[in-house]
């Protein structure tokens, strides 16, 4: 699994104002209005607790504090634990915390011990993502293509092709895209016959995923992939709208989705 990096998440809450400013222009609404509009619900201050886990590669500098200030920024009261892993979690839970944060290298989590209900990072990444370029204000297209088929993308392409979109789809494992045609009835794109699109989700952990031939004239483009999917050099001579945050809009989609 691709692990963030420190720098990946420095000066995290530019990125986050950023990256809600962008969402802004392509769908009339930020990120608060878009979680909104998903999952039908809205934080009131719920104590969240984040709790630090040293398994795998261990705690990544950033991390935990990146989540206490998305998690403010979003409108929750937060805390992050001073012991981690299962002590971690005792702290928080004494502590009152109703919602529980917390990643090891292969899954993070948000779960709410009020109602029970609990979001996986990836899933609900794809989701939003996918949202927040089906809203897209600036065309009337209903053509989408996704790069990137795993576990971010497959739960995005569903959602396109649950909100009626007709999805383009590409992976580099053959199998993959096979599986995701089968499953969801996606269109295989053939990266050898290019054609533009005006919207394009990806979810690599590749930079340059992107060829030129397919990015139209401004062109959205929704991903959570880490690197980037296109060239700064593209990204300006095609007036892109990137859409493009490293942690928080996928935490806030899990965090909406357990309220
Ligand atoms: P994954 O490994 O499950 O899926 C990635 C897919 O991309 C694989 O199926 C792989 O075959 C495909 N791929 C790789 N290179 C490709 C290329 N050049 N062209 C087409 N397909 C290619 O990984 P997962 O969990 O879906 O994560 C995807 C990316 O999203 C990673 O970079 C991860 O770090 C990032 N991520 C970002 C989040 C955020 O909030 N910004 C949250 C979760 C993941
Ligand atoms: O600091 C800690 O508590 C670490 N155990 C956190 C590990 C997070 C591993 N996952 C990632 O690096 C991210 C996902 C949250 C999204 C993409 N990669
Ligand atoms: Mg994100």
């Amino acid at each position: 699994m691709a692990l963030l990096t420190p720098e990946d998440l420095k000066n995290i809450n530019r990125q986050l104002q950023e990256a809600d400013s962008a969402v802004l222009r392509v769908t009339g609404l930020d990120i608060k209005g878009v979680c909104k509009a998903l999952y039908g619900t809205s934080p009131c201050s719920e104590k969240v607790g984040i709790v630090p886990v040293t398994s795998g590669n261990g705690i990544i500098g950033n991390f935990s504090a990146s989540l206490h200030a998305i998690t403010q920024y979003f409108g929750f009261d937060s805390f992050v634990t001073d012991m981690p892993d299962v002590s971690g979690y005792y702290e928080a839970v004494r502590n009152e915390a109703e919602i529980i944060l917390m990643a090891d290298d292969h899954t993070f989590l948000a779960h709410n011990l009020n109602n029970g209900k609990i979001a996986n990072n990836q899933p609900c990444t794809g989701i939003i993502y996918a949202e927040i370029i089906s809203r897209n204000l600036k065309t009337e297209s209903k053509d989408v293509l996704v790069v990137g088929l795993g576990k971010v993308g497959f739960p995005g392409a569903a959602h396109f092709v649950h909100k009626g979109f007709r999805v383009y789809g590409y992976d580099a494992d053959k199998a993959l895209l096979e599986k995701t045609i089968s499953n969801l009835g996606v269109i295989p794109f053939d990266p050898s016959n290019p054609r533009k699109f005006s919207m394009i989700f990806e979810a690599t952990p590749c930079a340059n995923t992107i060829p030129e031939a397919i990015i139209s004239e401004d062109c959205v483009i929704s991903t959570p992939g880490i690197p980037c999917a296109i060239s700064e050099e593209l990204r300006k001579k095609y007036n892109v709208q990137l859409v493009m945050e490293p942690l928080g809009i996928g935490t806030a989609s899990m965090l909406y989705s357990v309220l």
